[in-house]
């Protein structure tokens, strides 16, 4: 039986336990990422495990996040970064160089090759045949430290795509197409591997688009072959000689296919505040817009800049719109540059961003009240923007662009004719932004700035015998880490200091939350399905963990938060009986009898007794061998820490 290109590379990279679907595997990683926002915590991690010297073939550390800094905590925490990633061995891309999964892609990722990202788009590097995953930063720490990545053996989705992209439509019309196939809780558990003749009409930068995206999905992560147009990018690179040849056999079975005609598709735009409530352009109808942003690791490339660049030449941004552009990586800009693309844009009114996250992460331009925004980022939480009744359309550069010189939502195929936009065969690389680590001799001088925001990593404590405690907030389907830690310019220069940003959980849900939670010392969060969907930050665990949350109730979790909340020493638990979810209220007091004697005995069914009402419910508490040892220790940290011992 053939083997998908999903199972080869991670059969190559197993080091503890089985290929088999749906059980826990560990693999040796070949290369890490960490973005600013994670990074700081991420690293005080890496630090607090004792490991002199990275062990992977390749970290790096990206700031791309948190570059506004409106205060010292950003450049502190640049600074910080920066330090520990010269003394410890790691790569350091300094602001300015760009969005952590655009730089990797040009300048680090390797077909065949593993990588996880304290970044859920890390999936961007499935664009070259990577097995690129996002995880939490105590995850990416481990695996820094040689550790083995546990993930569940995934089940293969097999794309099939056929035909060629009508002109104006794009790699982001594929990937909104499978969103709105799938949902956003369509690819949990599994890997989504595309392949079929379609795939060879796809550059790079369009196959990065789909795989970027595919972390709306909950995928653990999205995958396209690597072959001669991998090839050409990677020579353009000049990194030719990275390059193999990554395909799935001929006859290799998948778990479920989906079939897509490329010719078929039509432009589309994710509708508020969900990736996946999907429609074509002619189905909203002629919507009046208020803003434009064109950027993120989504389609921040140099070929959406040029095929944006081509739509503005010689106009001018409707007068009622504002347009962004935050070009990828200085690469790109350095480019656009070189090519006359800048001028165009900037003759035509564009306002021009760093090459950062910017926007797409709330750090500035939060539309106006009730503003209308077409994004061509991937994420439409409600609040995610900065302003909480905005409404954001997820849309590609081509319909961003034409739209924000007509004012409104506009079918690019009303530009007319459209021309081959080709990849230069040369891109410019100049890698002066990426600070090479100190050599092991040179390490012991290196001296790790702290700023006075680092604070440590909070205080943990072993699994209880028994948890008696009240629920402390109930929340609904689909939360998103966006909810449970928000981002934003105010609240993302406190990723390093917990016990502040803590005071921002889940007020987007109960502005009166952290206050509660402290002053109930410890308590329980009841949700819905797929909680915790969206960002890979820790944070979302972290923050609860120092409010006391000792265990977390669902239908059904999110796989990065659930990995996170195991990790911080939270309890996750899923209801047998989703009807269950409406017997409990908030305020009412759970009691878990004996819970550490039963998960150490390896009990997957466990009892909440729900005091207030005097019910009994079912819950599953799925941990296996590793995953147990963890939640007994009190978290990662903790187990790690012993087992390096
Ligand atoms: C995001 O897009 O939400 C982020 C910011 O990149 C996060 C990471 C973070 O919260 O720092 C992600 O996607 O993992
Ligand atoms: Fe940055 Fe946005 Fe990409 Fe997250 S999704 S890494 S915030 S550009």
């Amino acid at each position: 039986m053939g083997l998908t290109l999903t199972e080869k590379i991670l059969r190559a990279h197993i080091v503890d336990g089985e290929p088999v679907k749906g059980q826990e595997v560990g693999i040796r990683i070949d290369q890490t990422l960490t973005q600013d926002a994670t990074g700081t915590m991420a690293y005080l991690e890496f630090e607090a495990m004792g490991v002199p010297r990275v062990r992977t073939e390749r970290s790096v550390a990206y700031i791309d996040h948190n570059t506004l800094q409106n205060g010292f905590e950003n450049a502190d925490d640049h600074r910080f970064i920066g330090s520990v990633a010269k003394k410890h061995g790691i790569y350091f891309s300094r602001p300015g160089n760009g969005i952590c999964h655009q730089v990797h892609l040009e300048r680090f990722g390797i077909p065949g090759k593993t990588l996880i990202g304290s970044d859920s788009h890390t999936p961007t590097g499935g664009g070259i045949g990577m097995i690129a995953i996002g995880a939490g930063g105590l995850d990416v720490a481990v695996a820094m430290g040689g550790g083995a990545y546990y993930i569940t053996y995934p089940k293969v989705v097999k794309v099939n795509l056929t035909g060629k992209l009508s002109p104006w439509v794009a790699a982001k019309d594929v990937i909104l197409e499978v969103l709105k196939r799938l949902s956003v809780k369509g690819g949990v558990g599994k890997v989504i591997e595309y392949v079929g003749e379609g795939v060879k009409t796809l550059s790079v930068p369009e196959r990065a688009t789909i795989t970027n995206m595919g972390a709306e999905l909950g995928a653990t992560t999205s995958i396209f072959p690597s072959d001669e147009i991998t090839k050409q990018f990677l020579e353009a690179q000049g990194r030719g000689e990275v390059w193999t040849e990554q395909k799935a056999d001929d006859d290799a079975v998948y778990d479920e296919e989906v079939n897509i005609d490329l010719s078929a598709l039509v432009p589309l735009a994710a509708c508020p505040h969900s990736p996946d409530n999907v429609k074509s352009v002619a189905e909203i109808g002629k919507l009046k817009i208020d803003q434009v942003c064109i950027g993120s690791c989504t389609n921040s490339s140099l070929l959406d800049m040029m095929k944006v660049a081509h739509i503005l030449k010689g106009k001018t941004v409707h007068p009622d719109v504002s347009l962004s552009i935050a070009p990828g990586s200085k690469q790109v800009l350095n480019m656009m540059a070189d090519m006359g693309l800048l001028s165009i844009m900037i003759d035509a009114g564009a306002r021009i961003l760093e090459s950062a996250c910017g926007p797409c992460i709330g750090m500035g331009q939060s539309p106006n009240s009730g503003g209308i925004s077409l994004r061509t980022f991937n994420r439409n939480f409600l609040g995610r923007s900065g302003t909480k009744d905005g409404q954001i359309y997820l849309v590609s550069p081509e319909l961003a662009a034409i739209s924000a010189v007509t004012g409104y939502l506009t079918d690019p195929r009303e530009i007319g004719d459209m021309p081959d936009f080709v990849l230069p065969e040369k891109f410019t690389v100049h890698d002066n932004m990426i600070v090479p680590p100190a050599s092991e001799e040179e390490a012991d001088s290196v001296e790790i700035l702290r700023g006075p925001n680092i604070k440590p990593y909070p205080a943990t404590a072993p699994l209880e015998e028994t948890i008696t405690a009240p629920v402390s907030l109930k929340v609904e389907d689909n939360i998103t880490t966006d909810h449970i830690m928000p981002a934003g310019a105010k609240i993302l220069p406190l990723r390093s200091n917990i016990p502040a940003i803590s005071q921002y959980c889940f007020t987007v849900c109960d502005e009166n939350f952290p206050t509660k939670a402290k002053a109930l010392g410890k308590s329980i969060i009841v949700g819905g399905s797929n909680y915790g969907q969206g960002s890979s930050r820790e944070h979302a665990a972290l923050a609860p963990l120092y409010l006391g949350i000792k265990a977390v109730l669902v239908k059904s979790f999110a796989r990065i938060h659930r990995a996170n909340l195991i990790n911080a020493g939270i309890l996750p638990l899923t209801f047998v009986n989703e009807a269950d979810y409406d017997s409990i209220s908030a305020g009412d007091v759970l009691k878990l009898a004996k819970v550490r004697e039963k998960v150490a005995a390896g009990e997957q069914q466990l009892t909440v007794i729900n005091t207030t009402t005097g019910k009994e419910i079912p819950v599953l508490c799925e941990l296996t061998g590793r995953t147990k040892d963890i939640i007994l220790a009190g978290g990662l940290l903790d187990y790690t820490r012993e087992n390096l011992k």
